[in-house]
């Protein structure tokens, strides 16, 4: 049935792992939709054909008045539309959260678009252009910003579409079922070169994945040298995304929020940074707010609006002195060490010398990305299957 139905409605293959549910609130629509045309012409026919002039002189006649529908008739057709809708309704709802919700384990991947190419940063410091490689059947979450204009990620084989926004970070989570090659399009008109801003995700089988982040290419052509075209990559500015936590640690040091903020967990003048991405955090009045970007920004921002309890309102507002990429770097870092808990400091992050920028953050440094197992590399040409 979902073949049959995918073929006559011209659908791509259902590469994703919510693509089939996606496309079975399609199928529900569609059907239902159709099945209510049909009956509303087919009633009308009828009508038409019954309740015709008899002859050309007669005289039209008219219902009477006082015959009315029974309410029993009227308040099951109500319900039953009404019911309908709320089906519709529940079932896009509940997809909606599932694909706007990512699990806790997700591989990230951060995503630059621009006029007119995808750049793809991966979280041990490598990167690729159009190419977007992922282990098939693990989650993959991509943060995705622009430098340019707004474009639009956009995977039809995964039933997936976000927008790219400049000065901001918008998220997508995705598992793919099978290793294979599915088409990105970017699906927001962007300018002359729009039609060709285009890309390819490619699914490895989760061992190769790790040999190709190893450095053990699984397949010379299908992966290309990372980077794979040195005269795209400088079309880019100096690699942002995989030293932001480091731009972010140099950024607070530099702007002096490290003389009253911690990393590590341990009480200053102002409230820990370490574990406070995400959390609730309560205010002077007694309110919460949960510790989102938009309220951390803000409270770099504006810090009076919203004062901790606990802390002296003596924070300065950063408005115009922090630039926007200092903000997001500071963001970043903030996100790196949200599961420091709080009081187990592993030392303070600060102290330790900058590596060079380009080298894995601290934190990640001699670990496999989460969820992978990173595999040691291997000698010779490895078979991918398509
Ligand atoms: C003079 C000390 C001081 C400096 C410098 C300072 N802060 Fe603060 N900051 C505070 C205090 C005190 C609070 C808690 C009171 C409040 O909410 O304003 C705070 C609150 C915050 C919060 C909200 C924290 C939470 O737990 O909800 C953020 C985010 C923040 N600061 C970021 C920064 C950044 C970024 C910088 C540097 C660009 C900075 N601060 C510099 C003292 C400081
Ligand atoms: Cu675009």
């Amino acid at each position: 049935m979902n073949d049959f139905l995918r073929t006559i409605l011209f659908l791509p293959p259902q590469a994703s792992t919510i693509a089939w549910q996606i496309d079975t609130l399609h199928y529900f629509v569609i059907l239902t939709t159709m099945g209510g045309a049909t009956f509303i012409t087919i009633v009308g026919g009828i009508f038409l054909i019954k309740y015709r002039r008899p002859g050309k002189n007669a005289e039209p006649t008219r219902q009477d008045p006082a015959v009315k529908t029974p309410v029993w008739l009227e308040a099951s057709v109500v319900t039953f539309l009404l019911t309908l809708f709320c089906v519709w309704w529940g079932v896009g709802f509940s997809q909606y959260m599932k694909i706007r919700i990512a699990p806790k384990n997700t591989y990230d991947i951060y995503v630059t678009a621009k006029q007119w190419m995808w750049k793809f940063s991966y979280p041990d410091g490598s990167h690729t252009i159009t190419k977007l490689y992922v282990p098939a059947r693990k989650p993959v979450k991509l943060i995705m910003t622009a430098r340019d204009v707004i474009h639009s990620f956009y995977v039809p084989d995964f039933r997936l579409k976000q927008d790219v926004v400049p000065g901001r970070y918008t998220t997508l989570w995705f598992e793919v079922k099978e290793p294979g090659t599915h088409q990105i399009l970017c699906a927001e008109y962007c300018g002359t070169g729009h039609s060709q801003m285009r890309g390819e995700v490619i699914a490895l089988e989760p061992e190769d994945f790790a040999r190709w982040l190893a450095g053990g290419q699984p397949n010379a052509h299908l992966a290309g040298p990372r980077p794979q075209d040195p005269s795209n990559v400088d079309a880019f500015a100096p690699d942002q995304t995989l030293s932001m936590v480091r731009v972010g640690e140099e950024a607070a040091a530099t702007d002096g929020c490290l003389r009253c903020h911690t990393l590590d967990g341990s009480p200053h003048i102002g409230p820990t940074w370490a574990g406070l991405y995400g959390q609730k955090v309560t205010l002077k009045d007694g309110s919460t707010v949960i510790a989102d970007d938009a309220y951390l920004t803000e409270s770099m921002m504006d810090p009076l609006v919203k004062i901790v309890r606990g802390f002296e309102p003596v924070m300065p507002s950063y408005h115009g002195i922090l630039r926007p990429g200092e903000t997001a770097a500071i963001l970043e870092l903030i996100k790196s060490i949200r599961d420091v808990p709080i009081g187990q400091a592993p030392g303070p992050l600060h102290r330790q010398p900058y590596p060079p920028v380009g080298a894995p953050p601290a934190a990640e440094k001699g670990l496999p990305p989460p969820g992978i197992e990173v595999m040691p590399p291997v000698q010779g040409t490895i078979e991918v299957k398509p």
